[in-house]
């Protein structure tokens, strides 16, 4: 039976959406709009409102009652599109230079409002290029620094820490997660996308018992560790930049999880783009000089992140982990740990799985696809057995060089 709030939901159109944002009075004249369908994402529409007079403009974010990615067959809630919300304001609170500026929400027509980042990017399109963005591993380390921290029993008294679980618990997306991400890809499930090319490859890689043991493990995790307000997604579909800025959009798998997964999934997308640039750069010099950068990038993410997140654990922490010495640093060691883990599980997801990345899958040349596609599905499947021997993230960086040449 449809709920309330199902009963009442209607799908905006490019004429129904200016009404949404009339009562914000940010337009001159609504009426007068120019309006677009812009969302490339799995899940949502996104419509951009553009007032040529004035020159103003506004996003308006819907959730579907349904994965757009799979079709109707695929009943979505749209309670994500609160959860996208709340950890947006959440996250303004902390970092708001590093998230979209919120106006509205409406919660039965399960839409956002919130700024136009036209004047962005989406960092995998803009990293597919080649383009580098000098700022973004600062960013990226503050972002999950401040948001983790500030959510996480380091910060937060014992009472407000289950208050947040409670408030954000998912269900629904972290089930996607747990399917798509700890589970589908490492059997033969219908929801894998594997062509026939890669197929046999993929056969001896569900063989490998220990890593199997090791993705069961990683889950389990997932299900029961809740450290943090995650952002739950953090991809770099999720991330829009230019050269100076950097806007983290789209938390609406957030929940309250390990650490590690943010940093993870983050790691794990910088990674297949690493490997994808064999195909995507032509000239060795350029090719050796981006992977440098990006290496450079993950580098500043995680020394940004440790630096922010232990001085926050010593400055703003609970007398436990500010006065005793090494009980904050073996967090971050854990983190550690967790974070190549988790990456090595969104690697082989975004290989295999459903919801690939065109880093990989926008390679015109078949055998070199495939060749990259078995190397990235090695990859993981070393981060996620060998995740406790990486010690730090010079080793980390020392073995991309050495082994994804
Ligand atoms: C059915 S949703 C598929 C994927 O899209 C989102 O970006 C998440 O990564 C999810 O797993
Ligand atoms: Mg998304």
């Amino acid at each position: 039976m449809a709920t309330t709030q199902e009963r009442s939901y209607q799908a905006l159109t490019v004429d129904t959406v200016p009404s949404a944002v009339e009562r914000l009075q940010y337009f001159e004249d609504v009426e007068q709009l120019q309006v677009s369908e812009i969302g490339d994402g799995n899940l949502n529409y996104v419509f951009r409102l553009k007032e040529t007079k004035t020159d103003k403009s506004l996003i308006v974010k819907q959730a579907l009652p349904y994965a757009k990615v799979v079709g109707e067959s695929w009943p979505l809630t749209l309670d994500r599109a609160k959860i996208e919300y709340l950890s947006l304001k959440k996250a303004a609170e902390v970092v708001p230079e590093l998230v979209p500026e919120v106006y509205d929400h409406d919660q039965d027509l399960a839409y956002t409002v919130m700024e136009d980042l036209s004047s962005h990017v989406i960092l995998r399109t803009g990293w597919i290029a080649g383009n580098q963005y000098p700022h973004l591993g600062k960013h990226i380390g503050m972002y999950t620094a401040q948001t983790l921290f500030h959510t996480s029993d380091f910060f937060l008294h014992s009472f407000a820490k289950k208050a947040l679980v409670r408030d954000f618990l998912n269900p629904e997306l972290c089930k996607i997660t747990e399917d798509l991400v700890f589970t589908d890809p490492f059997f033969d499930h219908d929801t894998n996308e594997i062509s026939d090319e890669i197929r046999p490859f993929v056969v001896r890689f569900w063989q490998d018992e220990e890593l199997k043991r090791e993705a069961a493990k990683l889950k389990l995790q997932f299900l029961t560790e809740a450290e943090a307000l995650l952002h739950g997604d953090l991809h770099s579909g999720s991330i829009f930049v230019t050269k100076d800025s950097t806007k983290v959009i789209d938390p609406e798998f957030a929940f309250v999880g390990p650490i590690g997964f943010d940093l993870g999934s983050f790691i794990a997308n910088l990674v297949l783009n690493y490997i994808s640039q064999e195909a995507h750069l032509q000239k060795l010099e350029d090719l050796q000089a981006f992977r440098k950068h990006l290496l450079e990038i993950c580098q500043q993410t995680w020394e940004t992140f440790t630096i922010q997140f232990l001085e926050l654990c010593k400055t703003k922490g609970h007398f436990t982990f500010s006065s005793i010495d090494g009980a904050a640093e073996a967090c971050i060691e854990k983190v550690w740990r967790d974070t190549l883990g988790f990456a090595g599980c969104e690697v082989v997801r975004r290989t295999i799985g459903l919801a690939q990345v065109a880093d990989l899958n926008s390679i015109e040349d078949t055998p070199i696809k495939i060749e990259l596609k078995q190397k990235a599905l090695t990859a993981g499947a070393t981060l996620i057995k060998d995740r406790g021997k990486v010690k730090d993230v010079n080793a980390f960086i020392a073995w991309v060089e050495e082994s994804l040449i």
